[in-house]
């Protein structure tokens, strides 16, 4: 029903309830020309006890108000619209691979303090590589000489063994020490004696060191050696 019709339908009802009221008052009061307000004040009047007694009937038609139709039709409520699909996050995009920390190079390898070998001292042209060890207790420590050279002209030994020099020590006088203009820097005291004579000739090194030699007459030919003593 809509609301006009059901206000209409009210008040109809409304106005037929009162004029069944005006008439039982008019009825019971005489009053027939009163006015509807008029009557009204009247209702509260004792002395019209009487008559709303007789009235009764006319209270029963107050029926059509129960008639007040329950307010139907209430409109449902409207739909309320679903939260709007709310996007989802949005990828988050996943943490860019960090490069690991460069491979950072190992120290690079400082070389130990090298063994420095002692800078071998190369005298009369013996360099480390010609020597003979003849240093063990077989070794043969004996140099001979002719021609304008020694054999071998550098020879190791070791600290308290003797070489023996053969030889003819006339044609080919043995010195100790180097000879004249070589360089370099041998041990000292050495303890080849000069020797111009004789065949054979031995001497006796207690001293680590280079001990250089050399023919007094060949010396400028090569005819040079050392003794070195370990
Ligand atoms: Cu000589």
């Amino acid at each position: 029903m809509a609301p006009h019709a059901l206000e209409m339908t009210m008040r109809t009802k409304i106005i037929l309830g009162t004029s069944l009221l005006l008439s039982a008052f008019a009825a019971g009061c005489g009053d027939s020309a009163s006015t509807a307000d008029a009557s009204v004040t009247d209702v509260g009047t004792p002395s019209d006890t009487g008559s709303a007694t007789t009235d009764t009937g006319a209270v029963t038609d107050a029926g059509p108000h129960a008639d007040n139709p329950v307010v139907t039709d209430v409109p449902a409520v409207t739909d309320v619209p679903v939260a709007t699909d709310v996007p989802a996050v949005t990828d988050v995009p996943a943490v860019t691979d960090v490069p690991a920390a460069t491979d950072v190079p190992a120290a690079t390898d400082v070389p130990a303090a090298t063994d420095v070998p002692a800078v071998f001292p190369v005298l009369h042209g013996c360099a480390a590589t010609d020597y003979v060890d003849q240093s063990a207790a077989a070794g043969v420590r004996t140099v001979s000489f002719g021609g304008v050279a020694y054999t071998p002209r550098c020879l190791t030994i070791a600290a308290g063994q003797s070489v023996s020099f053969s030889g003819s020590f006339a044609a080919h006088p043995l010195r100790g020490g180097l000879a004249p203009g070589q360089t370099g820097t041998a041990t000292t005291p050495n303890p080849i004696a000069n020797t111009d004579t004789g065949s054979t000739a031995a001497f006796t090194f207690a001293t680590p060191g280079f001990y250089p030699f050399y023919c007094n007459v060949h010396f400028a030919s090569g005819m040079t050696g050392v003794v070195q003593v370990r």
